[in-house]
């Protein structure tokens, strides 16, 4: 089987790049991603070296070099991973969100159409249903929670979902999607929350929690969520949606206490700064129709997922001092100087 990846040099593509190279010595893995700040070809080092494994420098937005891999490599499965991520990010600059995750969800679409109807998979995100509050812990997403996006980013991902689902209706495209809680493990860029307070903690800077840090996510490891798609991507109902998570909700505030326990680090380096805008206060995954209907739970424990999180960052400094040390310091003066 041939499986094309996009975004295959960020965080949750390269693990799945890796467990598909693992698990399926037999299938091709045709990886697109046009290596943004958040795609990082070390990364994919050791995918480089399989024979099985071809790397596409390209954006997804590109019509023509889309059609033309689709054309070379003849997929008989897609995943789109490909997007702009950062809920920050898009606060500051929706458009290229708009652009990457809306009209690139099109551009791959499109092409999945045209070279035969290709079996397509959308990589979407619980924060598509907005947020819940905290004092209702009896509730979560189901697939039928209406859409209620908070931020740039989400809506971008919430119209990309729509689109999905209006290609499947109205031209017959064989899709899915899965909507994944937080992810957390190795490769994820130092920009979102676990691995930034992992490398503010490991060089004693502040750690910056927004507001009162009381905001709740459910955090999965990335593994677990690879497992998910590859289940979906084989067994999944085409025309539906998968919703992905753990029920390992916790607040921002202990996680970051969390890794300064671990890290034998004092809490005097917690930093409460001013708070994001819109900021969603909670995020609770029920993953009831994936289990029942394709068997998926989360396997690793968020205690030991946690452990080896950080063993990680500790054995892979070089990867993530690279990227704090380059244009990425420009970015955290700026979201970060004066907050
Ligand atoms: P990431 O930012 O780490 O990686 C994104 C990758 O996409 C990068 O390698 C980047 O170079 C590439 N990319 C961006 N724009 C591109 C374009 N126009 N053409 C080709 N490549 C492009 O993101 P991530 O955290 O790995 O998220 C992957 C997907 O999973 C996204 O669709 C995201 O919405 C979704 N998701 C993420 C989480 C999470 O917790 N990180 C949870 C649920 C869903
Ligand atoms: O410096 C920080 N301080 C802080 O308090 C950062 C970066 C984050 N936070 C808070 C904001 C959130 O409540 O931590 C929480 C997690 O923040 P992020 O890591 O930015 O993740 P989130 O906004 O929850 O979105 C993530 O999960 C859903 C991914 O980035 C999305 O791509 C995915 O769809």
């Amino acid at each position: 089987m041939n499986v094309l990846v996009t975004g295959g040099a960020g965080f949750i593509g390269s693990n799945f790049v890796y467990h598909m190279l693992n698990k399926y010595p037999d299938y091709k893995i045709i990886c697109v991603d046009c290596l943004t700040y958040a795609g990082n070809l070390s990364t994919l080092e050791e995918a480089l070296k399989n024979p099985n494994f071809k790397f596409y420098k390209t954006d997804i937005c590109d019509r023509e070099a889309i059609y033309k891999i689709y054309e070379d490599e003849k997929p008989d499965v897609v995943v789109n991973f490909a997007a702009e991520s950062h809920v920050d990010r898009s606060i500051e600059n929706p458009e290229i969100f708009l652009k990457t995750n809306i009209l690139g969800t099109q551009v791959m679409m499109d092409a999945a159409r045209k070279f035969g109807n290709i079996r397509y998979h959308q990589v979407s995100t619980d924060e598509v249903y907005g947020d819940l509050p905290l004092d209702r812990p009896d509730l979560f997403f189901t697939e039928t929670t209406p859409i209620h996006t908070s931020s740039p980013y989400s809506s971008s991902k919430a119209g990309a979902d729509l689109l999905v689902m209006a290609y499947y209706r109205t031209y017959g495209l064989p899709v899915t999607i899965s909507r994944c809680s937080n992810n957390y493990g190795p490769y994820h860029f130092p920009e979102k929350l676990i691995p930034l307070m992992i490398a503010n903690a490991l060089n004693d800077k502040p750690l910056p929690v927004y507001g009162e840090g009381l905001n709740v996510r459910d955090w999965l490891y990335v593994e677990d969520h690879c497992k998910a798609i590859d289940l979906i991507i084989h067994k999944g109902k085409i025309g539906e949606v998968y919703n992905v998570g753990g029920h390992n909700e916790m607040a921002n505030i202990d996680i970051v206490k969390l890794i300064c326990k671990k890290l034998n680090k004092p809490e005097s380096l917690i930093t409460h700064v001013t708070d994001r805008k819109g900021h969603d206060m909670r995020y609770a995954i029920d993953p009831t129709k994936i289990h029942n209907e394709l068997g998926w739970l989360p396997e690793t424990k968020f205690a030991d997922g946690i452990d080896k999180t950080i063993e990680w960052y500790l054995n892979n400094k070089t990867w993530w001092e690279t990227i704090i040390s380059g244009e990425y310091m420009n970015y955290y003066e700026k979201m970060y100087g004066n907050r």
